[in-house]
């Protein structure tokens, strides 16, 4: 007999899923058992939210489904922090919530859970197979939701569904589309009128720029143009770019935020960065998007087209003359080394051989390998991945900024060395971070996945204690009394040592990634001391304490100088 849950997993397999992610339990056996005997890889987690994050770092990095799956109540509802993230990165994954019997619906009854209505603000599909004639149909609907939306989507499914015979259904199954989007010709040539009318021309590139690299140079040598990117662009245009000038916005340089503030015409291209404070008040702005309503919703817009970046700009670059002055750019440029080189001094050994993490990141980008997948939890680690991770063209960098989570990143990887056994996984994780899903470690050890953590370990919740001292408040609730993690990590099975001197640091991290099986460096970072730019009363400041506070992070009070003149100009 073939049950329905035997359907459900056939259909996901069909799809593409490789692996799902998740804790076994009572609603779930049958989808599990159907698993057992499939081509999907069950990958064991000890807490479903680890899940959530791991299915999606693997859908976002692969582009392919990812499932995970989980028992009714509790057990569906540990997934939501991750598939929040997951959901908030556009990662194309499945969750199989598995549901109590359908006759005890609405009751009350033990472990019954509304998924629909806890699930339907971070999903692009959250249904229920309410009969086992659904079940083929509703399983492809879900995943080709998750695949063409680009999202979360949620099967509900009562245990006497999965346990059912399947009837016979028709064929339903996935397609994947591969259209070219791009503007209308009368759309292309008002972008390209506006483009080679102005003075002082900017590119600000988001992740939509994947896959669009050479196109986005090609377009900034034509109108010489500096080009400004999202984090999330980092990997695409961050690499062989001599037009790049980094990111602007709260984790960004002063450079970034040049170009974008002094231009005379702005060109978004497949970027939706949502501080309206980053955009410039005079310039005209043009923006492309794949997605219709991300058109001027950070930030009215003079015109607005729909488009995927690399056929859009290969359209326009004939519309587009050479540009001869190239006084912005250079200007543009000029900063950018500023910049640069004033990140690249925090980036040394500190007074007495203390770590900075500016410089414990630079030691890593260093030795990783050209291919290596970064993950960083939300908390300074994102800012020193985005900042000193070196984009090569190959590796990947995944943080939390939409939906700014905490404790992301060890699970991340797990999702990302399953997927890519063949390419580095490293955690950048916060000391924070890591003890919130500890437990996760153990399955890096049983699931033989092996990932390289390093923990910042500040013994502080470091970012908030920044935050409120920006505020002008007393710093409070934000110590942490830590164990030494690599002994903890050792007794999980991992290899690990603790480096507290700055001369340590070298070897340990060359030793550290040199570790065949999982391993973990623990590693005493210096607890960042706010210091505040003299001239900026705190009452200037307390408006926008949130950014001031990120810019000031890496010592660069001169960058929330300059945004507070301007913002207050
Ligand atoms: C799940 C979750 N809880 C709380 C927060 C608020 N928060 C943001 S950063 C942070 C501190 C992170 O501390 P740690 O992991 O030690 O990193 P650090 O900033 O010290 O390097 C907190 C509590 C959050 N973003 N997510
Ligand atoms: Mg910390």
């Amino acid at each position: 007999m073939t049950t329905v849950a035997e359907v459900i997993v056939k259909t996901l397999e069909a799809a593409g899923v490789r692996r799902c992610y998740g804790i076994p339990g009572d609603t779930l056996n049958h989808v599990t058992d159907a698993i057992r005997t499939s081509s999907i890889r069950w990958v064991h987690v000890r807490h479903e939210e680890a899940a959530g994050f791991a299915a999606g770092a693997e859908a976002m990095l692969t582009g392919e489904l990812a499932a995970c799956a989980g028992s009714c109540g509790p057990g569906g509802l540990h997934f939501i922090n991750g598939l929040f993230e997951s959901h908030r990165n556009r990662a194309p994954v499945v969750l199989i919530a598995s549901q109590i019997v359908r006759d005890e619906l609405g009751f009350d009854f033990p472990q019954e859970v509304d998924f629909k209505s806890v699930y339907a603000c971070c999903t692009v599909f959250c249904e229920e197979i309410r009969t086992p004639a659904q079940a083929r149909r509703m399983t492809a609907m879900a995943a080709q939701a998750a695949l063409a939306k680009r999202g979360v989507a949620v099967l509900i499914v009562p245990a006497d569904v999965s346990s059912a015979k399947a009837p016979a259904e028709p064929d339903f199954a996935v397609h994947r589309a591969q259209p070219v989007v791009r503007p209308s010709d009368a759309e292309l040539d008002s972008l390209a009128n506006a483009l080679n009318s102005g003075k002082k021309v900017a590119i600000y590139g988001g992740s939509g720029c994947e896959h669009a690299h050479d196109a986005v140079v090609a377009l900034a040598a034509r109108l010489r143009a500096p080009v400004a990117r999202t984090s999330r662009a980092k990997d695409f245009l961050e690499h062989d770019n001599p037009y790049d000038v980094g990111m602007t916005g709260i984790f960004g340089s002063e450079s970034g935020y040049h170009a974008l503030m002094a231009c005379d015409v702005l060109l978004l291209l497949g970027c939706d960065f949502a501080w309206r404070q980053f955009y410039p008040e005079k310039a005209t702005i043009l923006q492309v998007d794949l997605d219709g309503s991300h058109l001027g919703r950070r930030h009215p817009v003079d015109i607005g087209v729909i488009g995927d970046i690399a056929p859009t700009l290969e359209a326009l670059l004939p519309r587009i003359a050479q540009r001869e002055d190239g006084a912005f750019l250079d200007e543009c440029l000029k900063h950018h080394r500023k910049a640069k080189a004033e990140q690249a001094k925090h980036a040394t050994v500190g007074k007495g051989g203390a770590i900075h993490p500016q410089y414990l990141t630079e030691t890593i980008s260093r030795h990783a390998a050209p291919d290596a997948i970064f993950t960083a939890d939300g908390g300074s680690p994102m800012v020193w991945c985005l900042r000193h991770i070196a984009s090569t063209g190959r590796n990947r960098t995944v943080v939390s900024l939409s939906h700014g989570t905490m404790a992301n990143a060890m699970p991340q990887a797990l999702g990302a060395k399953a997927a890519f056994p063949d390419r580095q996984a490293i955690s950048l994780s916060g000391d924070g971070g890591i003890a919130m899903l500890l437990g996760d470690l153990l399955t890096a050890v049983q699931e033989k996945l092996p990932i390289k953590v390093v923990v910042y370990n500040n013994g502080a919740l470091d970012f908030v204690e920044i935050e409120q001292k920006v505020e002008g408040l007393l710093d409070a609730y934000t110590d942490l009394v830590n164990p030494d993690f690599a002994r903890v990590a050792e007794a999980i099975g991992f290899r690990a040592q603790r480096v507290e001197k700055a001369e340590d640091l070298d070897a340990a991290v060359q030793a550290w990634l040199a570790e065949p099986g999982p391993a973990l460096l623990d590693v005493v970072t210096d607890r960042f001391e706010l210091v505040m730019p003299p001239s900026v009363k705190p009452g200037q400041v307390a408006g926008m304490a949130l950014y001031s506070a990120k810019a000031v992070l890496g010592g660069r009070g001169g960058d929330v100088l300059g945004m507070v003149r301007n913002l207050l100009s």
